[in-house]
Order: C-alpha cells, then sequence, then structure tokens
C-alpha cells in the first residue's frame, strides 16, 4: 500500500514515491536495470525476487503518480493500451461494458476486435448524456468505460453524476484521464472507481516513453490488478518508469503552461474567418464548458482545459493543406508533449475506428486535432496563421 502524504500537489510531484538512495545517498531514484535478485537462502531476500513482479524505480514512479490521483495504489505498464488491457482483464466471459462512444481510435479496436473474440460485449453510446447511459445499462454489465474529455472530440461525461449511478448499480466505473492529467482532473475523489492513463503523454511529457498507468483505491481490486501485472507481465523496463518519474517533477509547470497556451490559441482560432468549428472545453461555446469549469480543477480548485483543441476547416483538402504547411506544429500522432504537434484523427489516430461509426459520432473527416505544446505562444499562433493562409 502507498502511503497518503498530506503534501501539496506541486510537492508530491516532485518527492512522493522517492527517498535518497541507502547506499549511496543519491537524492534521485536509480534506475534498478536488473531482471532478478540475489536471495541469501531460498525465500530470504530484500523484498524483491524477479522484475516482472516488482522494481524499486518502478515502484517509485507508481507511488509518485497514486499521490498526484489521491489513489492507494499505482500499477505501471508498458503503455496505456496494455493498462487498459489490464483492465478488461478484470471482466469474465459474458460481461458487458458501457463504453463512451468516443475513445482513443486504439481503444475502440482493442475492444471490439479483440476483447470481442473472448466473451465480452461493448456497447458505445455518448456517456455525455447520462440518460444514454441508463439506458445501455443490462444485467450483465460490470464496468462503464469513459475519457473525459474525448479523444478528439473533447466531450466532457460529468464523472460525479456517472459515480453515483454506478455505485447504486454495482458497476466499475473506468475513466481515462489522459487528456486532463491529474493536475487538472482527478476523478478517484468524484467517485470513479479506477483511473487509466496513457503516460506517453502529459505525464512524462517529453515524447520519448510509450507507457500506461493504472490507479485506484479498492484494496481488492488492487490485489487483481497486481496479480494481473504480473501474470500478463505487460509491464515497463526500469529506465522508462526512470524517465516518467522525472518528468512528473514538472507536472504542474507544464499543465499550467499547456493550458494558458492551448486558451490564447482557442481564442485566435474562433476569431479566424477559415475556422468553421473550434472545440475546446475552455470556450464559453463549447456546450459543456459549465461542467468543464466544475469538474476539470487545478489543486487549488481553478478551472483549467487542458492542451488539446480541435477545429474543422470546412473539407479534407483544406484540413489537408493546413497540416502541410505548419512549421511549429509538427504533423505526429500522439500528444502531450512539450512540443506541439498536429493530426488529422480519421486518417491516423481513429482510423482503426469504421468511417461509418466515425460519421456516426460527429468525427468529420476535415477535423484537425492540436495538442498545443508550451512554446512560447506567440510562435504558435504565427505558424498557425500562416499555414491558414
Ligand atoms: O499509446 P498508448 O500509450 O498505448 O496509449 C493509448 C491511449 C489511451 N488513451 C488515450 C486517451 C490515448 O490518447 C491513447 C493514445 N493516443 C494517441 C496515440 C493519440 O495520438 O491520440
Amino acid at each position: 500500500m502507498i502511503e497518503k502524504k498530506q503534501l501539496d500537489f506541486a510537492t508530491n510531484a516532485i518527492h512522493a514515491g522517492q527517498k535518497p538512495d541507502s547506499d549511496s545517498g543519491a537524492i534521485m531514484t536509480p534506475i534498478y536495470q536488473t531482471s532478478t535478485y540475489v536471495q541469501e537462502s531460498p525465500g530470504v531476500h530484500k523484498g524483491y525476487e524477479y522484475a516482472r513482479t516488482a522494481n524499486p524505480t518502478r515502484e517509485a514512479l507508481e507511488a509518485n503518480v497514486a499521490a498526484l490521483e489521491g489513489a492507494r495504489f499505482g500499477f505501471a505498464f508498458s503503455s496505456g493500451m496494455a493498462a487498459i488491457s489490464t483492465l478488461t482483464n478484470l471482466l469474465q466471459q459474458g460481461d458487458h461494458v458501457v463504453v463512451a462512444d468516443n475513445v482513443y481510435g486504439g481503444t475502440y479496436r482493442f475492444f471490439q476486435q479483440v476483447m470481442a473474440n473472448f466473451g465480452l460485449t461493448f456497447s458505445f453510446v455518448d456517456t455525455s448524456d447520462f440518460s444514454r447511459v441508463e439506458e445501455a445499462v443490462r444485467p450483465n454489465t460490470r464496468m462503464i468505460f469513459i475519457e473525459t474529455p474525448t479523444n478528439p472530440l473533447l466531450r466532457l461525461t460529468d464523472i460525479a453524476q456517472l459515480a453515483t449511478f454506478c455505485k447504486h448499480k454495482d458497476l466499475l466505473l473506468a475513466v481515462d484521464n489522459t487528456f486532463m492529467s491529474p493536475y487538472f482532473q482527478r476523478p478517484l475523489s468524484l467517485g470513479a472507481d479506477i483511473v487509466v492513463h496513457s503516460s506517453t503523454k502529459y505525464l512524462n511529457g517529453h515524447s520519448d516513453v510509450v507507457g500506461g498507468i493504472v490507479l485506484l483505491n479498492d484494496e481488492s481490486i488492487a490485489e487483481r490488478i497486481g496479480f494481473l501485472q504480473n501474470s500478463a507481465g505487460a509491464v515497463p523496463g526500469p529506465f522508462d518508469c526512470w524517465l516518467v518519474l522525472r518528468a512528473t517533477k514538472t507536472l504542474p509547470l507544464r499543465m499550467r503552461q499547456h493550458n494558458s497556451n492551448a486558451g490564447e490559441i482557442a481564442r485566435f482560432l474562433v476569431e479566424h474567418p477559415k475556422v468553421e468549428k473550434i472545440i475546446y472545453p475552455g470556450l464559453p461555446s463549447h456546450p459543456q464548458h459549465e461542467l468543464a469549469k466544475k469538474q476539470q480543477l487545478d489543486p487549488y480548485g481553478k478551472p483549467g482545459y487542458g492542451g488539446m483543441i480541435s477545429f474543422e476547416l470546412g473539407s479534407f483538402e483544406r484540413g489537408k493543406a493546413f497540416l502541410e504547411k505548419v512549421r511549429v506544429f509538427s504533423l505526429a500522432e500522439s500528444l502531450g508533449g512539450v512540443e506541439s504537434l498536429i493530426s488529422h484523427p480519421a486518417s491516423m489516430t481513429h482510423a482503426s475506428v469504421p468511417a461509418d461509426e466515425r460519421q456516426r459520432i460527429g468525427l468529420s473527416d476535415s477535423l484537425v486535432r492540436i495538442s498545443v505544446g508550451v512554446e512560447y505562444v506567440d510562435d504558435l499562433i504565427q505558424d498557425i496563421e500562416q499555414a491558414l493562409e
């Protein structure tokens, strides 16, 4: 169990889960680059037997992110998908899951094309509309899985409302908190059972690691996740854990800058005549701006909207021309790094969602998604301006 500290978020970001190395006094947690640990006698050891089961660098990362999410337990994985896949391993053949109908394309693909072959069924519904969730729940429903805001349409679901419903119906509520990071949203404090992240994104923030993490409070589910982490074995290497641990120290600084830059860019895009529709939860025009203001709060209670913006340029051709013309933004999948990225969800991150399903949920071929980095914001705005011309 991870010790819960009452320190501030920014202090925890730097210190939680870490202590000076007992051998050398090194202030930074060492990279325990080892696959196994020497035992004095069979079963007599220092708490570590084999590195798939436990590694001190990984444990430090797990404790660190757990402190940020307000969780008792954390389990790190080799990717966000490995973390999500482990959540489905909590279920049994015949179980049903209600999923937000706009999730990362890889999550949709994994549920529909992999887990559906193992006797699980999934209903993809717009969870931002609570009545749709109520309608979708069946006697065999065991879990509700959401992203809020969603990737890439940035739709919000009221976590507290859904959590109350899930408690009443005895369902597990899992929230993919990748887009907000714990700095701007802590779903466990709103009643969710499980939080999952692609730590590839904001948690690591430097586009040099693929990783995932699961955070939760319930001891018996945590025991099972720990068992699955060891049994299925999709664990991250110690160096990757160390990189993410290094990165979370600056999570508050980075998130504040992502949020501030994205806010300025969103206000610029709103005014631009060539931009047909802009989606950013920080804009009063976002249909769930009021919910964003209430649900997406920094550790000091101030609303934050993150660094992701989606917008429409009217046609695929115009979107493509724009994507090709940007210079500071880089055309690439992924998000949440210090550098600004731009992508075309329909052909990139959400290509595995069938075209008719994309159309049904409103993910058009002309939608462009940007992950606003922490560069000097005027350079980013100028870049967008010249590419729109
Ligand atoms: O890529 P990986 O670390 O396995 O994480 C998958 C994942 C899970 N959840 C969300 C909300 C995500 O956005 C992702 C990965 N997304 C991208 C690669 C992307 O560009 O949207």
